[in-house]
Formats: C-alpha cells, structure tokens, sequence
C-alpha cells in the first residue's frame, strides 16, 4: 500500500469509534520514539526530550475510510533498567511501532530482540511496522534504507523511514499498522471479541450490532483531534514516573 494514500487530514477527534486498538512503541533508548508519538499526538516536535520512566500512555483517533479507531499508545522506556516493566505492557498488543535511529547502527542491531519480545507477548496477530527515525539527520546516516528495507522482508514487517524532527512520514506508521489490522478483521484472521487480540470494538460498532445485529459503518462528521497523556507511576522502581 502507498504511503501516500493516507490522508493527514482524515484524523479527527470523534466521540464515537468503531475500534479500540493497542499500540506498543518499542526500540532501543534514544531513538525517539517519545518524539514520534509526541509529533503523532501533537503535531508538534517534542523539545528537550528526557528518557522516559517505564512507560507514558496516550490516544488517538484516526479514521480509516469510513472507519474510526481510537489507537491506545503504550511508549515504553527503551533503557534496559525498565525492560521488564515495559514487557509486562506488551501483553495483548495488537501494534507495535518498532524504532530504531537511522545515524545509529547499534539501535538497529538490537532490532531482533524488540521484535522477539514483542511476538513473544504480544497478541498471535501482532503488526509490526518498523521506523527508521531521524531521517532529517541523512549526513550522518549509519543504517541504509536498503538494508532496513532487507531486514523488514525477512522479518515480516512493515517499514519506512520517518523524522520526529521534521514530522516526515510520522503519520504512516500509526496508520498504516491500524489499516493491516483492520484488513485481517475484515478478512476474518482477526476476532476482536477475542482475548488478548488487542482489539475490541467500540461503542460505535456496539451500537449498530445492537440496533441490526449487523456491523455496517456508515459516515460521521467532525474535525478535531484529540490525543491525552497519563503518565504512570512504576512499581517496584522507587521512582515516581513522568
Ligand atoms: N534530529 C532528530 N532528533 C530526534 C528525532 N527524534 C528524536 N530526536 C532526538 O533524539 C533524542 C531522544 O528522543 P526520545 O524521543 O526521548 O527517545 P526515546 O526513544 O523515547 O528514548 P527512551 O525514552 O529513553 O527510550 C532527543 O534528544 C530528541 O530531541 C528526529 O526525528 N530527528
Ligand atoms: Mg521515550
């Protein structure tokens, strides 16, 4: 699927979805996934970016076609100190967002072990999309796009390069895992009354199963966005989160 089919302007604000997805954003520290949500969720490059504590929530809700879906976003810490408090936070995942910084090849290196922790936790069906972020900081380039592109075939994952900077293709990522994740609801490979798909559905698509025991979804309007923080506080950490 083109990246290019996706409409910025199709996210909106919606009081009503018709899915409610689970979203992990994993990879090593410091390769910005922090700043990647923060410009998904605010439009805005996060400045002077701390290391997060354990793990931030926040939403979102996109529309797909005639679809709404309110992504629910785990951003975990990526420092090793907190790996198994985030893994506890994968459990029933239906996305991951796996990121790794394109001017660093040690964060690439360690890409198969996001992945395998992922897998391992996360939901049977899990999407995956890999982001090479930092891609407005190319004259320091370590990892090429080919071999990234190379490493994501071989592993089954989607991938593209995006800037948190510059807010390139920071989008696509979120929407491109939530419309694979709609495809195999559609396709039938993905049961969102199951537990621990990672998805459920919403009060919207509740609604119309109520009223004729058949989903259809037809169009709403409405333009604002909407995202919210909640930041957590870590047991076991002796530090106050966030
Ligand atoms: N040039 C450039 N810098 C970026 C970009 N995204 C993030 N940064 C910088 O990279 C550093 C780390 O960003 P964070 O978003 O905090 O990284 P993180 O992956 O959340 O790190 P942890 O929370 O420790 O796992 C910060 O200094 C950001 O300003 C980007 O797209 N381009
Ligand atoms: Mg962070």
């Amino acid at each position: 699927m083109a990246y290019a089919d996706y409409d910025a302007d199709a996210t909106e604000l919606l009081e009503t979805y018709d899915f409610l997805m689970k979203f992990i954003i994993i990879g090593e520290a410091g390769t910005g996934k922090t700043c990647l949500l923060h410009q998904f969720t605010h439009n805005s490059f996060k400045e002077h970016s701390q290391h997060t504590i354990g793990v931030e929530f926040s939403s979102r809700t996109v529309k797909l076609g005639e679809k709404r879906i309110k992504l629910q976003l785990w951003d975990t810490a990526g420092q090793e100190r907190f790996r198994s408090v985030t893994r506890s936070y994968y459990r029933g995942a239906a996305g991951a967002i796996l990121v790794y910084d394109i001017t660093s090849r040690a964060s690439f290196s360690k890409l198969s072990r996001w992945l395998e922790d992922a897998r391992a936790l996360g939901s049977p069906h899990l999407v995956t999309v890999l982001v090479g972020n930092k891609s407005d900081r190319e004259e320091e380039r370590e990892v090429e796009w080919a071999e990234a592109s190379r490493w994501a075939a071989e592993h089954d994952v989607h991938f593209l390069e995006a800037s948190s900077l510059s807010g390139d293709n920071v989008e696509a990522p979120f929407l491109l895992c939530a419309r694979s994740i709609l495809l195999a609801i559609e396709a039938g490979t993905l049961d969102p009354e199951k537990a621990g798909s990672g998805v459920s559905y919403g009060d919207r698509a509740l609604r119309r199963v109520n009223s004729s025991s058949r989903l259809s979804f037809g169009s709403l309007s409405g333009s604002r966005r909407k995202s919210t923080t909640v930041r957590l506080k870590i047991p076991g950490t002796g530090v106050r989160c966030c």
